[in-house]
């Protein structure tokens, strides 16, 4: 396939998308991306600071308002990659419009620009949790056919989205490839998931919110090693078809919990177990065989490699986080947590 240059990027000033931006930079050496994002509380400019203007350019815009998406995609760009996104599984618990609108609406939107702009490929960035819940058998992985089980309203229209990729293909021959990874951590991760909250509150000597038993699994990535995957299957996965990203990599919570505190030298006993999710997932594995077959992909990092950087990252950038933890994220704070 002819090599990706023209990159129109959604949602890439967000934890996922501008680590893709920055690593897409380095590895298309003339690549040129736009990048469309409305800038969400989860959006952040400073998340793209230092990039070379020449091959970058920032445009604030909502992937459910048409107009806006055809004044910024160009005839002929090469991929639309989507990672525009509500993301958040516990916002989707308290209020779901914001998640079927973006995820939904706006998917189709960007499927419909991208046909009418004759764009060569649509890379949709999905989730494990569109295939819902494993059992706790070390025997029980998810793969490329495992059913769509989504128990959430973040991944129900996560779910939908894949639906309306699998329809652009089936019915008008747009080239789509789909990504289902797991959860990711590293720098720039919004304060609101788990990993960089037990981080920023742990820094802060706060109590560390686990929920329920804290034996829910969760099976661990790297960003950056998930954004080497997309571009992976942006440059040479098989028009129409899904892969799964993971690292081989299940923790429990409780365990991952553990592991920070101790890295960061703070005792076990902030650890705080508090009211369960309501319709929590136990477990997500991933069985990642077949993107490593089929194009070769493996994560660069361990867990311990990955880790020990990440909190590098939120150790040498206190300002980030505090800005990050200001505002209206104190308000979601009080609203989940109960206290500010
Ligand atoms: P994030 O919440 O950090 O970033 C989402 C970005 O999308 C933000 O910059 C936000 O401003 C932008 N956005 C939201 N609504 C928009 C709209 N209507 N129009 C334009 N931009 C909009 O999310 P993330 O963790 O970086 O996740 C990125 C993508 O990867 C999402 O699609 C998510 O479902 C998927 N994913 C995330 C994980 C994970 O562990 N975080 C794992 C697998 C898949
Ligand atoms: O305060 C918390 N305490 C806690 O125990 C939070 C925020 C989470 N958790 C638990 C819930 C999960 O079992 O930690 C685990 C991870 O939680 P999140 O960071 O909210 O991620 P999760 O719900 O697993 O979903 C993530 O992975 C798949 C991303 O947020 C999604 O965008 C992605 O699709």
């Amino acid at each position: 396939m002819r090599e990706m240059k023209k990159l129109f990027v959604t949602g890439g000033a967000g934890f996922i998308g501008s680590a893709f931006v920055r690593l897409a930079l380095e590895e298309i050496p003339d690549c040129q991306i736009i990048n469309f994002d409305a800038l969400t509380y989860a959006g952040n400019l400073d998340n793209l600071e230092g990039l070379d203007e020449r091959r970058h350019r920032f445009v604030r815009g909502d992937i459910c308002d048409d107009d806006a998406v055809l004044a910024a995609l160009e005839e002929g760009a090469d991929a639309v990659v989507n990672f525009a996104a509500e993301s958040h599984v516990d916002r989707s618990i308290h209020s779901a419009g914001d998640f079927i609108r973006t995820n939904v609406l706006g998917t189709q939107v960007l499927l419909d620009a991208a046909r009418e702009r004759k764009v060569r490929r649509f890379v949709q960035v999905s989730t494990d949790e569109v295939m819902g819940s494993l059992p706790e058998r070390d025997d029980a992985f998810f793969t490329e056919e495992s059913p769509f089980e989504p128990n959430s309203p973040y991944s129900a229209s996560k779910a939908a989205a894949e639906h309306l990729c699998r329809a652009a293909r089936h019915t008008h021959g747009l080239d789509t490839v789909v990504t289902r990874c797991g959860n990711n951590y590293g720098p720039r991760q919004f304060p609101e998931k788990f990993l960089p909250l037990m981080l920023s509150n742990a820094m802060c000597d706060e109590p560390v919110p686990v929920y329920g038993d804290g034996r829910n699994v969760r099976d661990w990535i790297h960003v950056e090693d998930h954004c080497r995957a997309i571009l992976a299957v942006m440059r040479r996965g098989r028009a129409g078809e899904t892969y799964n990203v993971g690292a081989r990599n299940e923790r429990r919570n409780v365990e991952v919990a553990e592991s920070v505190l101790n890295a960061l030298g703070k005792p076990p006993s902030l650890i705080k177990f508090v009211k369960d999710r309501p319709g929590h997932d136990r477990r997500y594995a991933i069985n990642p065989a077949k993107i490593e077959r089929e194009l070769g992909w493996r994560p660069l990092e361990t867990w311990e490699s990955g880790l020990e950087k990440t909190i590098r990252w939120y150790k040498e950038n206190a300002e980030w986080v505090a800005r990050a933890r200001n505002g209206a994220y104190r308000e979601y704070y009080a609203k989940q947590y109960g206290t500010t």
